[in-house]
């Protein structure tokens, strides 16, 4: 199974992050993405390959021109103002307020974003380029024939919406490579999103589409991040109508509990009969991942990546979450070769 991987996701090496009301570092840190490919390596899972560029045309398709635009200069227009940190958001358009975005880069960050924990760093943009190439070129792998493939996305996507950052996330990288199937010939495409937290950000871009099922195991959203989003009545709306399928799962959640959810969601991919299967896959899952509550174990990983398998679909698996810095190269691993068997 090949893994496409590049050091620019070190050029996301914010400083702060807004957590328990303290600027702390990050929980999205650089080393997570060195777990993960250091245990590519030494289990010997494949070859490592370096991303093609596929240019601004296949984020477009999924993001707002202005918003892709405002990535890219919003750290140097918030220094140009003088400001000592990192950019952060402070007022957001909530209810009520007027959906208008601000000149001013203060209110471009609010406008522009759906959380304010994730700080805009130097090199923010270059590794989040970088990233959704990544993706789109596990996608084109895909396209070319190949079976699986592994695209070790960081930073993660699957938070950012059609014209929001947030959730350490700044362009939906699962969105952009399963569009990127759809215009490359594929009828329909499943995402299934097992990252711990609901992907908002791709039920966002498909909700009102027949083309992309979406299916997500989740954190309730009544006790943790995105809140505002991922509950059991959203189930897609026009075309979309029954094709967006989430399962929010309590604390403490066991993996018994979380398979058969996924048992269940797989049953839904089945029946769309997809070309193409994207799994967002995130790690928080594990019981000791620092910011999440569900209780998978190393060996479960295992397990579900074996299930995943048998649906017998081209899939391109996309890194998502997964903060347990010491164990997310294991786990991540364990779904790859669960998967290959
Ligand atoms: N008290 C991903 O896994 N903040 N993003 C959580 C916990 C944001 C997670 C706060 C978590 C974002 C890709
Ligand atoms: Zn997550």
């Amino acid at each position: 199974l090949e893994t496409i991987y590049t050091e620019k996701h070190k050029l996301r090496d914010a400083k702060t992050e807004l957590f328990g009301g303290e600027l702390v570092a990050p929980h999205e840190r650089p080393s997570r993405a060195e777990y993960i490919l250091g245990r590519v390596q030494s289990e010997k899972l494949g070859a490592v390959s370096a991303p093609q560029d596929f240019g601004f045309d296949p984020i477009h398709a999924n993001h707002n021109n202005d918003f892709v635009s405002f990535l890219q200069t919003a750290y140097r227009d918030w220094k140009a103002e003088g400001f000592k940190g990192e950019a952060i958001p402070t007022a957001l358009p909530a209810r009520r307020m007027a959906q208008k975005c601000p000149t001013f880069i203060e209110g471009k960050l609010g406008y522009y974003a759906n959380a304010i924990e994730t700080s805009i760093s130097d090199g923010t943009w270059e590794a989040a380029y970088a990233s959704a190439q990544v993706a789109l070129t596990g996608a084109k792998r895909i396209q070319d024939g190949a079976n699986s493939v592994f695209s070790l996305c960081r930073p993660p996507g699957h938070h950012a919406t059609y014209d929001m950052f947030g959730g350490f996330c700044f362009l939906n990288n699962a969105a952009i490579a399963a569009q990127s199937f759809l215009d490359n010939g594929a009828k329909r495409v499943a995402i299934v999103d097992v990252d711990f937290h609901h992907g908002n950000g791709t039920q966002d871009i498909f909700y009102d589409r027949d083309d992309v099922l979406f299916v997500s195991l989740h954190g309730d959203p009544m006790d943790t991040f995105p809140y505002f989003l991922g509950h059991a009545d959203e189930t897609g709306k026009g075309a979309g109508a029954g094709l967006n399928i989430n399962y929010p799962m309590p604390p403490k959640t066991p993996f018994s509990t979380w398979r058969d959810a996924l048992t269940e969601g797989l049953n839904k991919v089945r029946d769309f009969k997809p070309d193409a299967l994207v799994i967002s896959l995130g790690v928080d899952t594990f019981e000791n991942d620092p910011i999440s509550f569900f209780k998978l174990k190393s060996k479960d990983f295992i397990a579900y990546g074996a299930d995943i398998a048998q649906l017998g679909l081209p899939t391109q698996f996309v890194m998502e979450g997964g903060y347990d810095v010491e164990e997310i190269g294991v786990n991540t691993v364990n779904v790859l070769q669960g998967f290959e068997g």
